[in-house]
């Protein structure tokens, strides 16, 4: 039977599944599924837990085909925590056969797709903007660290089988118009729990006219959507742009199967699209630009894994050639990679910046997770970035639109919201499915392969050592690192107060935030823990405190625990009690955290009983064994007299691995 290119890659790496399965049939939806994962990545602000869960299982050496430690997100540097992260992660990268990515040398997901992908293969990663992989044609999902560790050791990754949505793109983008902007056409009409439990596939003749970093925005972003991944085919562009890096002999091609089925389509004709917003304060708040324009703007920063490719710096430097800065904004550039920043130079696009006003930081996340460059207060920020939630920048009454590098660079030099449509500026040249405007006559492309060859020889990327030097590494650990505190013993019969009422799309980032103050405790759970829930209710951890940090719940709206794949938003609420989460409905990756933290996480079944429970009253989860081994529905008393009960949609190794108190424990057991 003719299947999607989704799940080709995924039967091909299909090692067992709780559903009925034959090879070449689709697999159903919904069941659980256990894939071998080829490839890995972590960054540093996962991936401190991540190893000090890998160094417990005991392996001596990564299994997997490839791993690489990036350094990324903490590279701020205020004290020593930092860099004494950075050292660890350095240490346990050689001692246990993994690529090291320097601190500088980029953003994980944009030197992942310069310097690692391969078609068809997949990827795991400590991060939930992973799916980036999927623009050159793989299967790369984002999960909790726990979940990289158990890869990184051998183990298959678990996920209930998703439903593959199809993406038929036709037309081509107007000038103006940018990648970012078909994908918050996509947020606009899936909205940002649209795509849990699916697979975003982009096929259609409109998929020729999109470069690889352009379908990288695209698969990037899809991770706002919630989606499991998204994945384009890999193709004759896939080719010259893996050649362009040097690595023309890892590519395959990779396509869908004439005729195949999708479980639903969406059609997008590239022609007529847009200069889009996604508005303050989530990414699926979609306005057209033409509705913003003439207001006033503060601030424009460009950058990200989302879009801050080579393309993306050859965009602005188009619009803003031979301009200035608006006096009233403040703009800066974060190049994605070291190797994007020698092209941009080498392309003269960094003068043109410069030339222009922009401020260049430092190839990393920076602004993105509110590590330096926070707008004003009340500020208007342009942001080429995919998330918009409210206080990430670091300002907590800003207001961040999400928007193209063309609409930011056109903002940029207007000081207003403009569609960059409607500026005069000489468009990008097209040569082979690749854009050229900015080169003046010198083909800069053809040289990247020297470059990243350069990047790779001056050794911002460390190659894993031989397992002879590899023996006698020493783990060099700073004081701020601090073991993985255990998860609670599992009960069968809880009687839990609630700790916290919450309403919809809380996410990771109002579970656990980021930002400058807070990212440094990542290796340190005790100590980051009292930041838990704090965007949401300043008194939750002193109320913890003073509740002896007893067993308690939480109870949230839909789409509980959007955005981040970070476990600290699990390890935070478990180490101060939080036994159970009840929403109406979870975001995948964080779902996946809660489980593998022994936190057990129930939708209602009547979504109605949410209005039914208000903070402060105590619920009794009832006989969770005979739930858990029998996949019935759980049993909730409220205050001992409403009865009330929530979905059981846990597959059985979730099952056994809460009533195993966690994922740790349970594979310290013995289970797969
Ligand atoms: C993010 O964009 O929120 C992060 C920071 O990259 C996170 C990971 C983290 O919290 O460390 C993510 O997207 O998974
Ligand atoms: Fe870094 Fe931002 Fe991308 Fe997260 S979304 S990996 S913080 S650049």
């Amino acid at each position: 039977m003719a299947l999607t290119l989704a799940e080709k890659i995924i039967q091909n790496h299909i090692v067992s599944t709780e559903a009925k399965f034959t090879k070449g049939e689709p697999i159903e939806r919904g069941k659980d599924i256990a894939i071998k994962i080829d490839q890995t990545l972590t960054q540093d602000a996962t991936g401190t837990m991540a190893y000090l869960q890998f160094e417990t299982i005991g392996v001596p050496r990564v299994k997997t085909e490839l791993s690489v430690s990036y350094i990324d997100h903490n590279t701020l540097q205020t004290d020593f925590k930092n860099m004494d992260d950075h050292r660890y992660l350095q240490s346990v990268a050689a001692k246990y056969g993994l690529y090291f990515s320097r601190p500088g040398n980029g953003i994980c997901h944009q030197v992942h797709l310069e310097c690692f992908g391969k078609p068809g293969k997949t990827l795991l990663g400590s991060d939930s903007h992973t799916p980036t992989g999927g623009g050159i044609g793989m299967i790369a999902i984002g999960a909790g660290g726990l979940d990289v560790a158990v890869a990184m050791g051998g183990g298959a990754f678990h996920t209930p089988m998703p439903k593959i949505f199809g993406v038929k793109l036709t037309g081509k983008l107007n000038k103006g118009v940018g990648a970012k902007d078909i994908i918050l056409e996509v947020l606009r009409r899936e909205t940002v729990k649209g795509g849990t439990g699916a697979v975003y596939e982009y096929f259609g003749e409109g998929v020729e006219t999109l470069t690889v970093p352009m379908r990288a925005t695209i698969t990037n972003m899809g991770a706002e959507l919630g989606a499991t991944c998204s994945i384009f085919p890999s193709d004759q562009s896939t080719k010259r742009f893996l050649e362009s890096m040097g690595r023309g002999q890892d590519w395959t091609e990779q396509k869908a199967d004439e005729g195949c089925t999708y479980d639903k389509i969406i059609e997008i004709n590239l022609s007529e699209l847009h200069a889009l917003a996604a508005c303050p304060h989530n990414p699926d708040v979609i306005k057209p630009i033409s509705e913003l324009a003439g207001q006033k703007v503060t601030q424009v920063v460009i950058g990200s894994c989302t879009n801050s490719s080579l393309d993306d710096l050859e965009a602005v430097a188009a619009i803003v050639k031979g301009k200035h800065i608006a006096p009233g904004v403040e703009a800066g550039i974060a190049p994605g990679s070291r190797t994007t920043l020698l092209m941009a130079s080498k392309a003269g696009i960094l003068e043109t910046l410069i030339e222009a006003g922009f401020r260049i930081l430092e190839s990393a996340c920076g602004p993105c997770i509110g590590q330096g460059f926070a707008p004003n207060s009340e500020g208007i920020t342009l942001r080429t970035f995919n998330r918009n939630f409210k206080g990430r920048s670091g300002t907590a009454d800003a207001n961040v639109y999400l928007v193209s590098p063309e609409t930011a660079a056109a903002a940029a030099v207007t000081g207003v919201f403009t569609e960059a449509e409607t500026m005069g500026y000489e468009d990008a040249v097209w040569v082979n499915g690749m854009r050229y405007s900015m080169l003046e006559g010198k083909d800069a492309r053809l040289s990247l392969s020297d470059i990243t060859q350069t990047a790779q020889n001056r050794g911002m990327i460390i190659p894993p050592l031989s397992e002879e030097e590899a023996s006698k590494v020493e783990i060099l650990r700073g004081p701020n690192i601090k073991p993985c505190p255990a998860c609670r013993e599992y009960k069968s019969n809880m009687s839990l107060p609630v700790r916290l009422k919450a309403k919809d799309n809380v996410s990771t980032d109002d579970i656990m935030p980021a930002g400058a103050k807070v990212l440094p405790l990542r290796s340190n759970i005790p100590e980051i823990s009292k930041f838990t829930l704090t965007r949401l209710d300043e008194t939750f951890y002193t109320r913890s405190e003073e509740a002896n940090f007893a067993d308690c719940c939480v109870v949230g709206g839909e789409n509980y625990g959007q955005g981040s794949s970070r476990e600290h938003a699990a390890l935070g609420p478990m180490y101060l009690g939080v036994r159970a989460v009840i929403t109406k409905s979870f975001a995948r990756i964080h779902k996946a955290n809660l489980i593998n933290y022994g936190i057990i996480p129930m939708t209602f079944t009547d979504p109605g009983d949410y209005d039914k429970i208000s903070q402060g009253d105590t619920l009794e989860l009832v006989d969770l064994d005979s739930s858990l081994k029998n996949g019935t529905p759980f049993i909730v008393k409220i205050n001992g007299t409403k009865q009330i009960t929530c979905v059981n949609d846990i597959a059985k190794r979730s099952a056994d691995i809460l009533m195993a108190g966690g994922l740790a424990a349970y594979t310290r057991n013995g289970g797969q």
